[in-house]
């Protein structure tokens, strides 16, 4: 047997004997699913490989089974790890950088399996062997004799199988390899994962049959009529039976139609046919054009509420079943979510089928990223070296041409952070001249020579704002200024949502809403890429880089998603459906009238019910539906409070109005009732509890003091109120880092935090006076760290008011504070047992200063389990805004906590310190104590792991500042 040639490896040719790429299609002709069970064995690398593995005779005896589509680092990681595991690098290579070469050590995966080809497989036309994906390059036999190679993971491949097919049993032979010449510019933020990872089929290609569609379906919003040209096979006839149409292909239909946008999918189903073929499509018309420096559909700006989508499950990769496509789209559209940027690669092809057919716009993006060479000054970038640019065409073309039929498709990429270069231009002008229905976009190059859309990621509100206003720097070649400041922005990639966070959402959202330029954006991104993992224990985990002991890897920074790895929603994905709620409620208290502003884009207000509810103290006195007429796409409507309103009696505590509107019937991803947007104001305020009138004098008791029911040690320190055992409240500064705490492009702020001219995680306090006054107790405090100069001067005021504890801290920055603090306030702890948690406040979930627009005033419930929010990196979290007063109780003991008026709350079974200590969640341990942070403010989160910082308006500076709270216990 002659030795294999492996030269496809580290060559930059995409392939050899593969098929002319065509549309993804849903056709009658004969197809036959080669997923399942698949013989295995991985090799260290070419120098271990099985000669002769191809032919039909071999016997795969003892080789392992493996199920394809699935990667295979992906399996038995609690157990074996029987072919490698998962490595995360964001931009760095994991191999030397010597382009086309790869390491010796390639894990090679070879495979295997045997299929019947159906007694009534036709006899006549082709047999093609489709590959939906395979990461990264490979090489194809069938009964032993080779079809070709191919690469391009995130992308389709057929191979013609038609002279090497017999009737009965076949063998089809797959070898894989981890790394390739392809590897270079497959370089995206994510695992480096391996395998056939999408679905493999044989499909027959009928003599005289429907090869490949290209469906024109533009929509003009000045007739109502739609256009619909399709490109196809000589001979081919195009029916739309909903809409009478009977074209042969080539034939242009002009016919009234409902549009396709996103938020109204309307599609019709189409058959183009030969005498041989059946492809069915579903069409939705709708024209994209940039129009008058904007991007339009059907005649209008849009704007993008978007998120960038990598395909992750935490089991099993980039291996994703259509439940969890459908899944994620549930949730974004839940969520307000209208477009989708499919970082970096396009998705599996199922994925745009469902979004046509639910709705969202579709920026698709070619698998395509060389970020690693910017380590390297861009030398040897393949985007500018000639070598590389049939790959770069072939990438762009198999996108293209395999998606093109997509409504929800609207704008191409061509990839993402691959600088710039001759070879992506050559892409962009390659997809214009056979698509030029839709615009394109990347965004590395910034002059933007070759694009439609000017594009960008991470800019700042400031310089968003100046983009806006058309006042942004000139580009750096001058000829390209008038073309970029005449086309529509977007941030690609906005609000990084690692961790707690991300901040500054809201005034994002204002400036797309100001400026007609900014088409608003893509936050990144949606999902954490955390590996599903168990403790010893059965205990469950999410692994990120490092977990698996890569020599190289850039650890949580692949956990950065808007939804948690098990897909459940973090909060910033709620805060987020906040502020891009499609329909504004404002209630006018004074006006007695309720704003209704309709901000989408096409649809008006008819699938909506408007429902009104007035409460008391966050107890619930009257509800109703509101009345509100059908309001048009940008127009909004002023309706009266309800009648009943206006007979309401005083008021016991703060009374609030909030109206929420609704979906008034099913849709495909949610059922009548699902809440799409709220607004809320106060009616009437109440008189925030204060410590008011005269005090008494605390009695001597001990070495310490009582004052009522709370008792004092020597130190002045409170040690039970009611009976019920306390330790503190006393000042606390400190947070566990969150991951914007910790990462910055400049200074992140934990350093400055951690600093041991500060060190306010391990801040001392040292007592200056005690006084008993014949008002209360005042205890004066400095609390500074062991080394540093500059404290805190932290005075608490005592004092029993009305049968409750009073306790007012003053507190003074000494020394220069040239930095915001982490938190302002007092940490306080309790027996464990206390775990029902209630409050009248912001919630329900956590908020702090720049994500707090998902916080409405209520009275909730919670646990203390509850109350936390599990980041797959522990940080700071759990904060509740505005809270009048919250209560702890359980085990017959209570504890129950004043505003004057308002604090953040946060309780917790673990302290700051241990969840700044804790990698993963199950590093958490409960204590036999309970946690209190009682915040007078916190500094907010924003968006520096990736991005601007905290705004101004939200950084907690050290200034001189006074805060109330008042206790009540029992036990
Ligand atoms: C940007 C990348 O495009 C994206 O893939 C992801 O890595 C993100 O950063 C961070 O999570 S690139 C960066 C240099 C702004």
């Amino acid at each position: 047997m002659s030795r294999t040639d492996f030269s496809y490896v580290e060559s930059v040719s995409p392939g050899s004997g593969r098929r002319n790429p065509r549309a993804a299609l849903a056709s009658d002709a004969a197809a036959l699913s080669l997923d399942g069970e698949w013989r295995f064995r991985l090799g260290a690398g070419l120098h271990d490989t099985t000669e002769g593995f191809e032919a039909p005779g071999f016997d795969t005896g003892s080789w392992d089974t493996l199920a394809v589509p699935s990667m295979w680092q992906m399996h038995d990681l609690d157990g074996e790890a029987p072919y490698g595991k998962p490595q995360y690098t964001n931009t760095v290579y994991p191999f030397p950088v010597d382009p086309p070469r790869v390491p010796d050590a390639n894990p090679t995966g070879e495979y295997r399996r045997t299929f019947t080809l159906p007694a009534d497989w036709p006899a006549t036309g082709r047999t093609l062997l489709r590959f939906e994906g395979v990461d990264s390059a490979f090489a194809v036999w069938v009964n032993g004799i080779l079809l070709g190679d191919g690469k391009g993971s995130r992308l389709p491949t057929e191979f013609d199988a038609t002279a090497h097919l017999k009737p009965g049993e076949n063998t089809v032979a797959v070898r894989v390899h981890q790394w390739s010449a392809a590897s270079y510019l497959e370089d995206q933020d994510m695992w480096w994962l391996s395998g056939i990872f999408r679905p493999v089929a044989l499909v027959h290609r009928p003599e005289n049959g429907v090869e490949d569609v290209f469906a024109h379906a533009d929509y003009d919003h000045a007739t109502g009529l739609g256009t619909l040209k399709v490109e196809a096979a000589e001979g081919a006839r195009v029916t739309v039976a909903e809409l009478g149409i009977d074209i042969a292909a080539g034939e242009t239909a002009d016919v009234p139609v409902e549009p396709w946008t996103a938020e109204t999918p309307r599609l019709y189903d189409a058959v183009v046919a030969t005498a041989t073929e059946r492809v069915s499509l579903r069409i939705g018309f709708r024209t994209v054009k940039i129009e008058d420096g904007l991007l339009k559909v059907n005649g209008k700006r849009i704007l993008l509420r978007g998120v960038n989508r990598h395909e992750w499950d935490p089991d099993n990769g980039r291996t994703l079943s259509v439940e969890t496509m459908r899944r994620d789209l549930e949730i974004m559209k839940r969520h307000n979510v209208n477009a989708v940027r499919t970082s970096h690669y396009p998705p599996d092809r199922r994925f745009l089928d469902l979004c046509d057919e639910i709705g969202v716009w579709v920026v698709d993006e070619c698998d395509l990223e060389t970020h690693g060479f910017v380590h390297h000054g861009w030398r040897k970038n393949p985007s500018d070296e000639p070598m590389w640019r049939e790959a770069y065409l072939d990438r762009m073309a198999r996108m293209v041409e395999r998606d093109k039929n997509h409504a929800s498709v609207i704008i191409w990429s061509l990839g993402n952070e691959s600088h710039t270069g001759q070879n992506l231009a050559a892409m962009s002008e390659w997809a214009k001249q056979r698509d030029p229905g839709r615009p394109i976009h990347y965004e590395g190059d910034w002059d933007s020579g070759y694009v439609d859309v000017y594009s960008r990621m991470y800019a700042d509100h400031n310089e968003t704002d100046r983009i806006g206003h058309k006042t942004e720097d000139p580009t750096k070649d001058p000829a390209l200024d008038e073309h970029r400041r005449n086309i529509p922005f977007v941030l690609c990639e906005y609000a990084h949502a690692m961790g707690n966070g991300p901040g500054g959402m809201s005034e994002y959202q204002r400036l797309f809403e100001q400026h007609e330029r900014c088409q608003g954006g893509f936050i990144w991104e949606w999902i954490d890429h955390g590996v599903r993992r168990h403790t010893e224990d059965g205990r469950e985990w999410f692994a990120y880089g490092g977990d698996f002991d890569e020599p190289l890897h850039d650890g949580n920074f692949v956990v950065d998603g808007l939804i948690f790895p098990n897909r459940e929603p973090s909060p910033g994905l709620v805060e987020f459906k906040k502020v891009i709620e499609p329909v504004r409620l404002t209630v006018h208290p004074g006006a007695r009238a309720i704003t209704v502003a309709n901000l989408r884009d096409f649809a008006d207000t008819g699938d909506l019910a408007f429902t009104w509810a007035v409460e008391d103290g966050g107890e619930q006195e009257l509800h109703g539906d509101l009345e509100v007429r059908s309001i048009a796409a940008g127009e909004s409507a002023i309706v009266e409070f309800p009648a009943a309103v206006a007979g309401l009696g005083l008021p016991k505590g703060e009374r609030w109005l909030t109206v929420r509107a609704v979906l008034a019937k099913d849709e495909p991803w949610a059922e009548a009732g699902h809440e799409i947007a709220w607004g809320q104001a106060q009616l009437s305020s109440a008189a925030a509890p204060e410590p008011i009138g005269s005090g008494t004098a605390p009695v001597a008791e001990g070495r310490g003091y009582r004052l009522g029911n709370a008792a004092f040690d020597a130190l002045g320190r409170l040690t039970a109120i009611g009976g019920l055992e306390i330790e503190g409240p006393r000042l606390d500064l400190w947070r566990a880092p969150t991951d914007n705490d910790l990462l910055s492009w400049h200074a992140p702020l934990a350093n400055q935090w951690k600093d041991r001219n500060a060190a306010l995680y391990r801040l001392e306090h040292k007592v200056l006076d005690i006084e008993s006054t014949a008002d209360g107790l005042t205890v004066a405090t400095r609390v500074g760290a062991a080394g540093a100069e500059i404290a805190m001067g932290a005075v608490y005021r005592w004092k029993l008011a009305e049968g409750r504890l009073w306790l007012t801290v003053e507190v003074n920055p000494e020394g220069q504070w040239d930095f915001p603090l982490p938190r302002l306030g007092v940490r306080a702890s309790v027996p464990k047992g206390l775990n029902d948690v209630e409050w009248f406040g912001g919630g329900p979930g956590e908020a702090y200063a720049d994500t707090r627009a998902a916080a409405r005033v209520g009275r909730y419930r919670s646990t203390v389990a509850g109350m936390q929010t599990p980041y797959v990196f522990p940080q700071e979290n759990g904060s509740r805004i505005d809270v009048r007063w919250a209560s702890l109780s359980g085990e017959g003991k209570s504890l129950k906590v004043f505003g004057a008026p308002h604090f953040a709350f946060t309780v917790r079974p673990w302290t700051s310190e241990d969840l700044e200590a804790a990698n993963h969640q199950t590093d958490l341990v409960e204590h036999d104590r309970l946690y209190v942070n009682l915040d007078a403010d916190l500094h907010g989160m924003g968006s520096a792991a990736c991005g601007p910082g905290v705004l101004p308006q939200h950084r907690l500076l050290p200034k001189a500042t006074a805060f109330t709270l008042g206790f009540e216990a029992t036990a």
